[in-house]
This record gives C-alpha cells, sequence and structure tokens, in this order.
C-alpha cells in the first residue's frame, strides 16, 4: 500500500502538470480525494493491514492528500495569475502617451470648445503684448455703470437687466449686482495701472434676459482695452480684423455700424456674417443674415477720468467681445444653450485636450 501511495503521488504529480484549467484541476483532485477516489480506494485495504502496517499508512495517506491539496492550491494560484497578468498586458497602457489614451476610448474629461477658444484668443492678444486679467462677478454700481459713464438715473441702464442683490439684513450702503458686462474689468484694469497699457479679461457675465438660439441669461464675453497716446479707429479696426483672422484661420464677412454704448465715442457694432445659415437667415441671426459679436469703440473721455486718467494726454479704444457667439460661429453650433447643457454628448464632440 506504501508503493500504491507513493506512485499515486508520482502520477497525480504527472497528470496534475500538463492542465490549465480550473474545471479540469478540481475535476482530477476529486479523481484521487473524492469519495470513490483514487486514495480513497486504496484506504479501504486499511481493514487487512495490521496495527504496525496501519501506524505508517495512516499518516502515509494523509500526508498524500494534504500534498495533493496543496499542489492543487499551488497551482490554482499559478493559473489566475496568469489571467490577471494576461489582463493586464492587454489593457496596458502608456499614461504619458496622449494619443494612446485617446485610441484607448478611456473615459476622461475634456476641455470646453469656450476655454479651447478663449486660450487661442488669449494667445494672439498676449503675442501682441497685452495682459489678461480677471475680475469679480459679484460688482458694485461704480465699476458696472457709474464709472462706465451710466449714471444712476440714465436709460442706458435699461439695456442689460440686471440682477441685483436685496438683502434688507446689510446695512452696506453699496448696492451688489452680478456683473452685466466684462466692462467691469475694463474700470478696474484702469485704475490699477498707468498708461500706456493694454490688456484683455475674458469673464462670465449675467442678464436677466429671456433665453433662445442667440441669448443666454449667463454667458460669457471677453472685453478688450488698449490705452496709449494716439490711439485711433485704425488701431481698433486692426487688432479687431487680427483676432478674427486668428481665429477663424480665413477671411470672414464682417460689417462695421455706429453703434451707442455710453462708455465709447464712437461706438460700433462690429457684425459677422452668420455662419450657421451662410447668412441665408436663421434662428441664431433671427433671420437677418448677421450676428452681433463685437460692439467696440474709442473709449469716452468720462470713463478715462473715472480711471484716473487724463483724456487730455492719452486716449484708447475698448472691445466687448461675445465669446459664446464666437464659439457657436467658429463651430457652427445652431444653439447658445448647448454650450451650459452640461450635456457630455455635446462636449465630448471637440478636441480633448
Ligand atoms: C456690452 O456688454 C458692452 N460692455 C461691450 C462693449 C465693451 C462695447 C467695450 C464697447 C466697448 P453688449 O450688451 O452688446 O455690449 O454685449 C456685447 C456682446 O455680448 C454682444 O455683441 C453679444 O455678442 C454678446 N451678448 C450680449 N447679450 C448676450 C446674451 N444674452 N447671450 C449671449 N451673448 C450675448
Amino acid at each position: 500500500m506504501i508503493e500504491q501511495l507513493d506512485s499515486l503521488s508520482a502520477e497525480f504529480v504527472g497528470a496534475l502538470e500538463s492542465l490549465n484549467d480550473e474545471a479540469a484541476i478540481l475535476k482530477l483532485k476529486s479523481e484521487y480525494l473524492g469519495k470513490k477516489g483514487k486514495v480513497s480506494e486504496i484506504l479501504k485495504g486499511l481493514r487487512n493491514a495490521t496495527a504496525d502496517e496501519r501506524k505508517v499508512i495512516g499518516p502515509k495517506a494523509n500526508g498524500l492528500k494534504e500534498e495533493i491539496n496543496q499542489l492543487v492550491a499551488t497551482k490554482l494560484q499559478k493559473i489566475e495569475l496568469e489571467v490577471i497578468n494576461k489582463k493586464l498586458e492587454k489593457n496596458k497602457i502608456d499614461l504619458s502617451n496622449r494619443d494612446e489614451l485617446w485610441l484607448q476610448k478611456l473615459n476622461h474629461g475634456g476641455v470646453h470648445p469656450r476655454t479651447l477658444i478663449q486660450r487661442e484668443i488669449e494667445d494672439v492678444f498676449l503675442s501682441m503684448g497685452f495682459e489678461v486679467l480677471d475680475g469679480p462677478h459679484i460688482e458694485d454700481e461704480f465699476h458696472n455703470f457709474e464709472a462706465l459713464n451710466i449714471p444712476s438715473d440714465h436709460p442706458a441702464r435699461d439695456m442689460q437687466d440686471t440682477f441685483w442683490f436685496h438683502d434688507p439684513q446689510s446695512d452696506e450702503k453699496e448696492k451688489k449686482l452680478l456683473r452685466t458686462h466684462t466692462s467691469t474689468i475694463q474700470v478696474r484694469g484702469m485704475r490699477e495701472r498707468k498708461p500706456p497699457f493694454r490688456f484683455i479679461a475674458p469673464g462670465t457675465v449675467f442678464r436677466c434676459e429671456r433665453t433662445d438660439a442667440s441669448h443666454e441669461m449667463v454667458f460669457n464675453q471677453l472685453e478688450g482695452m488698449m490705452v496709449g497716446k494716439d490711439i485711433s479707429v485704425g488701431n481698433l479696426i486692426y487688432f479687431m480684423k487680427t483676432l478674427l483672422k486668428e481665429i477663424f484661420q480665413k477671411e470672414v464677412e464682417v460689417r462695421l455700424r455706429p453703434g451707442f454704448f455710453p462708455f465709447v465715442e464712437p461706438g460700433f457694432e462690429l457684425d459677422i456674417q452668420c455662419l450657421i445659415c451662410k447668412g441665408k437667415g436663421c434662428s441664431v441671426c433671427k433671420k437677418t443674415g448677421w450676428v452681433e459679436l463685437l460692439p467696440c469703440g474709442m473709449v469716452h473721455p468720462n470713463v478715462l477720468k473715472a480711471g484716473g486718467i487724463d483724456p487730455d494726454e492719452y486716449n484708447g479704444f475698448a472691445f466687448g467681445l461675445g465669446l459664446d457667439r464666437l464659439v457657436m460661429m467658429r463651430y457652427g453650433i445652431d444653439d447658445i444653450r448647448h454650450l451650459n447643457s452640461g450635456d457630455l454628448r455635446f462636449n465630448s464632440q471637440f478636441q480633448a485636450y
């Protein structure tokens, strides 16, 4: 019996070696250790063995059972490890390789189209010596209106429906509001530096308006200002043209018409031919074929004074680009409300990095 047990051990090791799947290994195990298995069959012979023989055969048989269990556990562990390694090998990605990440179609964040365009514009202006400024969303009447030549009784205040903060508990004298345009940053920019200077200021603005295909209540503008000596309308038009050429990488139809803004004189509206309908008329351009994009003008002397600048010595231009509308024209987006929808199906159509 001892010899039989020894040869069973060798036989098991040989049989196990050729197997590589879990089910077959467990089947082999039960062929040896199961109730009617080979080891049990041999042990049935113990009945006829002497007491001395039993003392040797018993531990030997138990040792064989233990050996088989151990061999099976080790083999199963090895197979499991191989499966994991194969999976890892197959899904291996080089995190430093963007193209590879893209090909793997992993769930990754993307850059919003507005951010893409904003970065491009910032690069264009930085290369022309402009600074990029930021400013607060919550503003006071001085920065949003008064310093921009819009006193409290001026009808121009109604041009931009304002979200006011009404806080009866507050003993603050100043009324607070959500800025209605990025021109607030013009005021802050002027008061913080001495001419000559040039800066742009992208930012979110808020208006209590009814939304439609080209109007949002929360939208984005990009302000620009240049102050120095002998700045002309020609300079203004040059910078506007450069901006549009760099963003669209082609000539786009624009028109310049007189526009009224209390903070500029003369003031202009620079419209772009609607790129959604190619000028034929659609819901974005309200059937006019043109989209209001880039109001601009020469800074009003009162605004320079409010900014601490002597209008007899310096002058300048300013513009307030409708950033969301520019994004719409660049990518052919036919409704501004897609931009803030948070819909990943929309966002994922744009460049990921
Ligand atoms: C202004 O906000 C002025 N501060 C711009 C300016 C700056 C003029 C400096 C002169 C000098 P306006 O209200 O027109 O102007 O808005 C500027 C641009 O923002 C518009 O041409 C348009 O492109 C965009 N815009 C205006 N209202 C909305 C809206 N509700 N939704 C989306 N874009 C809008």
